[in-house]
């Protein structure tokens, strides 16, 4: 019989205990009981099914109190709204946030298994395309860690973001079967479902009180299903939860269909339903109008507002006070018709009036934008969302109306402004602009760095700055400590908690100021770089079996891995490569130090010429890596398939971090934040975040070049001729001309032409302008990398002042300033 007691399993040792001889225990049984395996004929997988759900087991218990708790304490939860999260492997970074990694290997070692090898078996869920998924996996660390009650909403795809091979020298995608061995983290919750409508029509009608209502009758209802994961927090006992939604059929066969013998019609339904949770859309900037990516958007927008609202109901009542209760993050525009959605339920389900609707509405939401590139402001085509949401596009009409009735008050009929304002673009097709309903629907609006932000004001939303300038704030984006130094560098961990006297920095990364102290220290600084010197030899042993390309890690190794995006210019720093090779060979007395330039990250398979930059990037290193002149002294790697697993990798061995996007472009960057924190140099311009950083570090200690972001508009006002460079730099010229010369191509002399036609012709991204700056920087760079003292002290400098980048502060300020959520501690 089940009694109270008895159904508190959360006593029990070897489902909670943290020793050693619990783990084993535990392990030993998960490995029988839920693999259903001898210990000598469980494969790998088993083995690593097994040691997760012990970890999961001491989570469960932690989560359960934290929702308990939670609800108890009647706190204001966040609800973080994103369509992706690029978390990484779970286990690693569980078993750091229970405190338990050491007692771990050691039970392992008793068992005679490998931790590492256990832990090298998880497929990491790859979730989200870049930094802004990265980033939404890094808050909800350090929400849980700051002790913030918060539910994480987002989508469960089936495939996440590709994985890349190298084929020829060309990037080639496979498609990432992450789910294939059973995910032992995620929860599925089938009795939490919630209907998602789409098509149709809407018609009026009158309710029991004599009330003018909108019913939408859907041509198609799809069901959104949660899997559950929790998110420990570090160090704490408080866990959130991660609730994505897999999306199914409402019924898994077409039964009229059926009896009538056509079976392929009855499932095609089922099919189609579950196509919206399928995949992750792999563009790191918006593509244009495609149903699909509408209908996902839709589909978890509606099932997290009805699920806040079911929880809402459940726990605290009446609707009037939802928004105290609950505050949700707009993460960039995807999740923007939560907003109307919101409405929606207000309205049609509950009967609310529109302007009590309104203020819960407006006093929930706030919204954060990363990207200024035109380009990529979302925008949708009306005719295909009258079609497939109708009723929200109703009330975005009417939102819409409402709002510019407000603007032409106060603006006295100015018509320009309202058609710039307005959440319809007129134009040939009438289009809805996504980030104008996330500004009219929030209460708050957030660029990711002080630069993006006051451009944001400028730019982009000017015209919402200058109705509604308290809405606007700034909060530099930050990355997770535990994730990019404790997970990544232990080394580096071990050697920071030897100088701070204890693990605190890991929760407070401003503690590394102690550093500074022993910036100058000879002995320090032989411990600071035994410690790089491990983790570039680490990586080359695992480039080495990975891909059989060998790397000397004596060398400087100067690392960009990112998204390849032409805004980002990895083409800039192949043009210094190309240059350095090109003087190697002719000039004996040309000898800087040598150098090991490593490249990593994945382009949208749709965008040609980020492509066709993967393809140089190996065609110039095949010939590079080839041509004895110059060997030992440069050489050129594509590190395939970056992830965050192989993120790890690359952080902790890099001398040299290159953020060498056009100034005004990179919204913020994250990477540069990683790669500064494991002690590596940045060489950068004025952009995004790296101005804070420079701020933080020194300026003596960060390596800048180029134009500044008014510079940029300044010379692209001025009309800019990227061949006049050319012809001014015959340095820059020879380069070019031996990429079009075919040295590269086997002799092809077209291959790459599309890329250098570009940069004579119109180089968006001013990569000429940019190019004689950045060669200087690097000579300047040869330079003080000689000077091994000089160097070592820039790098401590670097980690003892990256404290503020810790998305611990960022969270801090959203919670301070924004959310106005307090922490709520949980007891074990
Ligand atoms: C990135 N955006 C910014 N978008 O480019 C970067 O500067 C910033 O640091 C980061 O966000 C976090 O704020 C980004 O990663 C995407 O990947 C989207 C994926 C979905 C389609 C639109 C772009």
């Amino acid at each position: 019989m089940v009694t109270a007691e008895t159904s508190q399993p959360v006593t029990d040792p070897t489902r909670i205990g943290l020793t050693k001889e619990a783990l084993k225990q535990a392990f030993v049984d998960n490995l029988f009981y839920i693999q259903g395996r001898f210990r000598d004929v469980a494969t790998a997988n088993d083995i690593y099914m097994a040691a997760a759900f012990t970890v999961r087991d001491r989570l469960l218990a932690r989560w359960l109190k934290s929702a308990q708790h939670f609800k108890e304490s009647g706190a204001r939860t966040l609800c973080y709204l994103s369509a992706e999260y690029l978390l990484g492997p779970h286990l690693i970074n569980n078993l750091i946030n229970l405190g338990i990694l050491e007692t771990a290997r050691e039970a392992g070692e008793e068992l005679g298994l490998d931790l590492g090898e256990i832990l090298a078996t998880e497929e990491e869920p790859g979730l989200g395309n870049g930094g802004l998924g990265r980033l939404a996996a890094c808050f909800m660390d350090s929400l849980a860690t700051g002790q913030i009650p918060a539910i994480g909403y987002g989508i469960r795809y089936e495939f996440g973001i590709f994985d890349q091979a190298i084929e020829n020298g060309w990037q080639v995608e496979k498609s990432d079967t992450w789910l294939k061995n059973g995910n032992p983290w995620e929860i599925p919750r089938p009795k939490i479902t919630f209907p998602v409508r789409y098509f149709g029509h809407t018609e009026p009608y009158q309710d029991e009180q004599g009330r003018l209502r909108i019913r939408w009758i859907p041509g198609l209802v799809v069901e959104g299903v949660a899997h559950d994961t929790p998110i420990l927090g570090y160090g704490v006992a408080n866990a959130n939860l991660l609730r994505l939604w897999k999306a199914q059929a409402t019924e898994s066969f077409d039964f009229q269909a059926f009896s009538t013998g056509d079976y392929y019609r009855a499932v095609q339904a089922k099919i189609e339903a579950e196509t919206i949770s399928k995949v992750l859309y792999p563009n790191d900037e918006p593509a244009v109008g495609k149903e699909l990516r509408l209908k996902q958007q839709y589909f978890f927008v509606s099932c997290s507002i009805q699920d806040m609202v079911r929880l809402h109901l459940a726990t605290v009542g009446p609707l009037d006070t939802f928004a105290d209760k609950f505050v949700a993050q707009l993460n960039d525009t995807h999740p923007a018709l939560a907003v109307a959605e919101l409405m929606r339920i207000l309205l049609d389900e509950h009967g609310l009036a529109w302007e009590p609707a309104w203020d819960i509405t407006h006093r929930t939401f706030a919204f954060t934008n990363h990207t200024l590139l035109p380009e990529a402001l979302e925008t949708w085509p009306i005719e295909l969302f009258e079609r497939l949401l109708p009723r929200l596009l109703e009330i975005i009409y009417e939102i819409n109306r409402r709002f510019l009735d407000e603007v032409r008050v106060r603006y006295l009929a100015d018509e320009a402004r309202i058609a710039r304002l307005s959440l319809i673009a007129e134009g040939e097709t009438r289009r809805v602009r996504m980030a104008h309903l996330a500004a009219v629907g929030s209460f708050a609006i957030n660029g990711v760095a002080a630069l993006h932000t006051d451009l944001l004001k400028t730019t982009v939303m000017r015209d919402f700055h200058e109705l509604w300038p308290d809405r606007f704030h700034n909060v530099t984006n930050g990355v997770s400590p535990r994730r990019f130094i404790v997970v990544s560098n232990r080394r580096l961990a071990r050697l920071l908690t030897s100088v701070c006297g204890n693990e605190d920095w890991m929760r407070d990364l401003t503690a590394l100021r102690r550093l500074e102290s022993l910036a100058e220290d000879q002995g320090f600084h032989e411990d600071w770089r035994r410690v790089k010197l491990a983790a570039k030899d680490q990586l080359a042993r695992w480039l080495a079996a990975k891909t059989g390309v060998r790397i000397d890690p004596q060398t400087l190794f100067d690392v960009q891995a990112k998204r390849i995006h032409e805004y980002k210019r990895q083409h800039l720093n192949l043009l210094h490569i190309v240059g350095l090779y090109q003087r190697i060979k002719q000039d004996a007395q040309f000898r800087p130090p040598p150098r090991t330039f490593l490249f990593g990250g994945k382009a949208a398979p749709s965008y040609a010429m980020a492509k066709l930059i993967i393809k140089l990037i190996n065609a110039v290193a095949e010939v590079v890596n080839g041509d004895p002149q110059v060997n030992g002294h440069i050489r050129v790697v594509f590190v395939p398939d970056f992830n965050v697993t192989t993120g790890q990798l690359l952080y902790p061995a890099a001398d040299l971090s290159e953020q060498i996007s056009l100034a005004g472009k990179e919204a913020s960057g994250t990477g540069n934040m990683k790669f500064a924190m494991n002690g590596a140099l940045t060489i950068g311009t004025l952009d995004g975040a790296n101005i804070e950083i420079r701020d933080a570090v020194g300026p003596e200690n960060f390596f800048l070049f180029g134009l500044t972001e008014a510079e940029v508009r300044q010379r692209q006002a001025d009309g800019y001729r990227p061949s006049d460079i050319y012809h001014g730099d015959p340095e820059l010229a020879t380069i070019i001309d031996l990429i079009d010369s075919g040295l590269f191509a086997h002799g092809d002399k077209t291959l790459f032409r599309p890329l250098t036609e570009n940069l004579l012709r119109h180089d968006p991204f001013m990569v000429l302008a940019d190019f004689r700056a950045y060669v200087s920087c690097q000579t300047l760079i040869d330079e003080v990398f000689q000077d091994s003292a000089r160097w070592t002290r820039m790098s401590i400098l670097n980690v003892a002042r990256i404290g503020h980048f810790s998305s611990d502060r960022a969270i801090r300020e959203y919670g301070e300033r924004i959310w106005k959520v307090e922490p709520v501690p949980i007891q074990v």
